[in-house]
């Protein structure tokens, strides 16, 4: 079932962390792991061009069922020729299932065993999600790689709540197997398990059982205090195949993403850089400052100095302050560009550390409890 293209290699592995690096072929090139993967919903990252996102050294960037399924549709994607001629993006692309966006998004109607109706926050039609129907969208869409569908428990949420799920979808995850159609997409699988470590093993040892190639830890950066975020994730990565990619759903914070790093993780995506981009804000080494802010108006430095992005070598703070004092459109993509390099910079340094056995020496700060990060 599996294409031969879909590889995943793991190259070295810390001596003191479970972090390693890695490489995941996929049938569009080549990832290399720890990664971060720039999020683009509706078959954009907004504000920002391919081009673009290729001087960023973007490997990997998602899309979504949901959104994508909502506006223009996956008959109108597959007619231009699958997402990544659509989209202009040649690269590796991911599709998340609409499971966590149903729930997070939509006024929902029903949920049931079979699958969850929900309103179009659009024009308000009522559409069915199943486990089957998310897989033949993601079909159509045609990205690399392409996620079960998943109930994503609020936070905070009952024992049984969580429990009932994360059973369901583990039931799921068999139909949509059984839905999946192309043999050059792989299907990734997602933990769930809210808080509870004993629910976590045996959502993880539930989806292990069907030998994927690769798996998720969802249900995680849901409202939950962000201690909880590394021992859920610590706890539930010794329960995954060491020699498939993992990745956390949904994280992209500096701290967060090295302490994951450090217990095994390989993939992380996250909005917060073109979130906070179009809220004026850049991130500078681990810290999020507001361009915005009247102190930048006669700063003619870059962002960083040491930031080798497109952004970072051509235009000073003054300028970006001015661009965003006038809501110019060029403001948010210039920043954009500036966070999801820094972002994609951070998980290449920490893969670069961990090939030189430095991971420990130079993560450090974000490793330890109660630092800055
Ligand atoms: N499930 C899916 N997508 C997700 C999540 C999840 O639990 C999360 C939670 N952090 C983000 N994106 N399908
Ligand atoms: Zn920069």
């Amino acid at each position: 079932m599996l294409n031969p293209a879909f590889q995943f290699k793991l190259q070295h592995t810390c001596k003191h962390t479970k972090a390693r690096a890695g490489e995941l072929d996929t049938p569009h090139g080549k990832v290399q792991t720890p990664r971060f993967m720039p999020v683009g919903t509706l078959a954009n990252v907004k504000t920002v061009t391919p081009a673009q996102l290729s001087d960023c050294d973007a490997q990997m960037v998602l899309a979504n069922t949901y959104h994508l399924h909502i506006q223009p549709g996956e008959d109108l994607v597959a007619e231009a020729g699958g997402l990544h001629k659509f989209m202009h993006w040649s690269g590796p692309i991911l599709t998340d299932s609409g499971g966590f966006q149903v729930f997070s998004l939509s006024q929902i109607r029903s949920i049931s065993d079979h699958g969850v109706v929900f309103q179009s926050p659009r024009d308000g039609k009522v559409i069915e999600l199943t486990p089957e129907k998310s897989i033949e969208i993601q079909n159509q869409l045609g990205a690399d790689v392409i996620m079960a569908f998943d109930e994503c428990a609020p936070y905070p949420a009952s024992y049984e709540a969580v429990a009932a799920a994360s059973d369901r979808t583990t039931r799921w995850l068999e139909r949509c197997l059984r839905a999946h159609a192309r043999s050059d997409q792989a299907l990734f699988g997602i933990v769930q398990g809210g808080v509870f470590l004993d629910l976590r093993r045996k959502s993880a040892q539930e989806l292990v059982a069907f030998d994927l190639p690769g798996y998720a830890i969802g249900g995680v950066s849901v409202g939950e205090p962000p201690e909880l975020i590394a021992k859920i994730v610590a706890a539930a990565t010794p329960w995954l195949p060491e020699h498939k990619p993992r990745y956390l759903m949904g994280v992209g914070t500096y701290r967060e993403m090295a302490q994951s790093v450090a217990a095994g993780i390989d993939l992380f995506d996250c909005v917060i850089p073109t979130r906070l981009a179009r809220h004026g804000a850049a991130l500078v080494a681990g810290d999020r400052w507001n361009l915005k802010n009247a102190r930048f108006k006669r700063d003619f430095a870059p962002i960083d100095e040491d930031c080798p992005c497109y952004t970072c070598t051509n235009f000073s703070r003054a300028y970006l302050n001015h661009l965003l004092k006038s809501q110019e459109i060029l403001g948010y993509t210039l920043i954009s560009i500036h966070n999801i390099t820094e972002l994609i910079r951070f998980t290449k340094r920490m893969r670069a550390a961990i090939l030189a056995d430095r991971f420990v020496d130079q993560f450090s700060e974000f490793l330890s409890d109660g630092s800055q990060a």
